[in-house]
């Protein structure tokens, strides 16, 4: 039956086809498991020509001196920038610090404790992704040499070893354990309520642009809009990321940032400070902000909001305390140990008349009166 052998002998090369195609389908999801989760979680870089022009990794006081007086005192608002040893001029940005840098497969590094107490969660998942992946690998290459049917032509018929089923099973659940311990310790850490010292600063997302206002510090608002291609390579900063007023905020120091939107949904998203969070209209989102050190950080619009969704960075400045607090009061802001002080001003004040002008007997005037005087029914 020349039919039947033939069917057979197809059917043959098919199974051994199957076998062969089951064998790189698993070694491709081992190498996407090693290998994809790392780049899903990288962060998309900017094209070379939209990368900033090459700015030298100085501190920020010597890198005030880049930027063109002229420029500055366009940059904030024209009164931001007054005369003194606390003028303020925006701050040039570190190149790789705070934002993407080409060729990064990695996330940014971290400037808050929170960020690199994740990426280092990140990293420890990354390596026990690829030790499992490379231990699966080579027990299947084992399998397929060791075990294939020439090697083997009789195979073992058996079917249960109670040992080998309790450690594969046991050591997966440990392995989870082990993850799952840091992992919600994370995400407790991100709810973490801002205690009662912390600044209040407020981010609002509108279409399409970002406003930062100040509760603590008598309520002003800075409104912040993209800059130009060309004008933020020409000022040292990132192209589609610099803005012209950013969110000025002291270094650390404990922020309760608030995040409401005017519109629609924002997001208000600053990788580098592993912060992102819902803009929602109608509703008041914040989060515990603390950023070790004084630095630009660069971010964006992370909820598609419209048209010009792509347009609205957002560039946060964290400045030493001192000069925070020189920021403020150029922009016409206040702090509330100014209430005390004009409150103690006003009490230390004679009083503006003696009791003694008083008329005896006038109304209001002289003790409270002892007895019901009230009309009567
Ligand atoms: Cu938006």
């Amino acid at each position: 039956m020349p039919v039947k052998r033939d069917n057979m002998s197809s059917i043959q090369s098919l199974a051994a086809h199957r076998g062969a195609f089951r064998i790189f389908a698993a070694l491709f999801a081992a190498l996407v498991l090693a290998f994809g989760f790392q780049a899903a979680y990288a962060q998309s870089t900017l094209e070379s020509g939209d990368l900033v022009a090459p700015v030298p990794a100085v501190t920020p006081p010597a890198a005030l001196e880049q930027i063109d007086p002229a420029v500055a005192a366009d940059v904030a608002d024209p009164d931001a920038v007054v005369a003194g040893a606390d003028s303020y001029s925006p701050m040039a940005p570190v190149e790789g610090k705070g934002m993407p840098s080409d060729g990064l497969l990695d996330i940014q590094d971290q400037f808050s404790e929170d960020g690199r107490f994740a990426y280092d969660l990140h990293i420890g998942l990354v390596w026990m992704m690829t030790l499992i992946s490379v231990f699966v690998l080579a027990l299947l290459l084992y399998v397929v040499v060791r075990f294939n049917r020439k090697a083997n032509p009789v195979p073992s018929k058996t079917t249960h070893n109670t040992l080998i089923e309790v450690v594969w099973t046991v050591v997966p659940v440990l392995i989870l354990v082990a993850i799952a311990i840091p992992s919600i310790g994370l995400l407790a850490r991100q709810y973490e309520v801002p205690g009662e010292d912390a600044i209040t600063i407020k981010a609002t997302g509108y279409q399409w642009y970002w406003g930062y206002s100040y509760p603590d510090n008598g309520e002003f608002e800075i409104i912040s809009n993209m800059l130009d291609e060309e004008e933020a390579l020409a000022r040292g900063e990132p192209g589609q990321l610099a803005v012209d007023n950013r969110l000025v905020v002291p270094a650390g120091v404990p922020i309760r940032l608030q995040v409401t939107a005017a519109d629609v949904i924002h997001s208000f998203a600053v990788p580098s400070l592993w912060f992102k969070l819902d803009a929602v209209p109608g509703r008041l989102n914040e989060r515990l902000l603390e950023i070790e050190e004084p630095g630009v950080y660069y971010g964006q619009c992370s909820e598609l909001c419209g048209a010009r969704h792509a347009y609205m960075p957002i560039a946060v400045e964290a400045l030493p305390m001192n000069e925070w607090r020189a920021w403020v009061r150029a922009q016409g802001g206040t702090f509330p140990e100014d209430e005390a002080a004009a409150a103690e001003a006003e009490a230390s004040l004679p009083p503006l008349q003696g009791p003694e002008s008083a008329v005896p007997g006038a109304p209001g005037a002289g003790a409270a009166p002892t007895e019901d005087t009230s009309p009567t029914t």
